[in-house]
């Protein structure tokens, strides 16, 4: 019911609403995780679906995504702290030419979650901007996301100008597992939760 309502609000784009909603579940005993994959997550697929058909415009999925983003900020807090032990550095960020960001969002706050000291570089990443955080901040890890066709061969571009300095996880909704064969990553993620379990394998 809780979780419907969270949902909807993605949906419809009810900005102001879906604190209060979040709140309301939390205090019924629903968990984060479940907010998040449950209602949060399936109310941005169905808004793509929509998109996709022709049912929801830009302005409109704009709206959705910022409910979403909201919606995000008031459970990241509750997945926090679970481990103490920084496991390793991440610098994560969309690539050049691509603006989504909710996706790399939820993987920043999974990882964080999981003890990770993560650099969000947020989006339209260069390849440059991408190369000087390796040579500055010496991270253990590269995240790459990237939600357009379009964006992928720049995705490509920069995982190959990476090379082998440091090793290069890569997700975002067209990418896939042969993708990242293709480009040489060295590992690709479905999701934000196999993201962390990539990130452990890739850093130990
Ligand atoms: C929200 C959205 C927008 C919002 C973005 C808001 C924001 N701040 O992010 C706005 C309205 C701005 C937008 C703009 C555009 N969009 Co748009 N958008 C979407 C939509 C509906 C949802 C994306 C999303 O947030 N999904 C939810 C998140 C949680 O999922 P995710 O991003 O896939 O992330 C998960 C995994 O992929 C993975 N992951 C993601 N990143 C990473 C990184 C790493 C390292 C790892 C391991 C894993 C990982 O983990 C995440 C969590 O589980 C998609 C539809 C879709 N189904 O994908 C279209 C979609 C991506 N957009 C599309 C298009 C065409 C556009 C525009 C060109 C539209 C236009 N005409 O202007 C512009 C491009 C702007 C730009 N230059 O980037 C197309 C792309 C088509 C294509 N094949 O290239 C899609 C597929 C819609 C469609 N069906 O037509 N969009």
């Amino acid at each position: 019911m809780e979780l419907k309502a969270i949902y909807e609000c993605v949906l419809t784009g009810e900005r102001d609403q879906i604190e209060g909603v979040i709140q309301r579940a939390l205090s019924a005993g629903c968990r984060p995780a479940d907010i998040i994959n449950n209602a949060l997550i399936r109310g941005m697929d169905e808004v793509g679906r929509k998109m996709k058909e022709g049912d929801m415009f830009v302005p409109e999925v704009l709206m959705a995504a910022n409910t979403m983003k909201i919606g995000l900020q008031a459970v990241k807090p509750l997945m926090e702290g679970e481990e103490t032990e920084a496991p390793g550095k991440i610098a994560i960020g969309t690539v050049s030419g691509d603006l989504h960001d909710i996706g790399k969002n939820l993987v920043v706050m999974m990882l964080e979650g999981a003890g990770f000291k993560v650099i969000d570089l947020g989006v339209d990443v260069s390849k440059d901007r991408f190369l000087q955080v390796i040579e500055e901040e010496k991270p253990d890890l590269i995240g790459l996301s990237a939600l357009l066709t379009t964006t992928m061969k720049t995705m490509g571009e920069t995982v190959q100008a990476i090379g082998g300095k440091v090793k290069t996880m890569i997700g975002g909704a067209p990418v896939t597992e042969d993708f990242a064969d293709e480009i040489g990553a060295s590992g690709y993620a479905p999701d934000a939760v196999t993201a962390v379990d990539l990130a452990k394998s890739l850093i130990f």
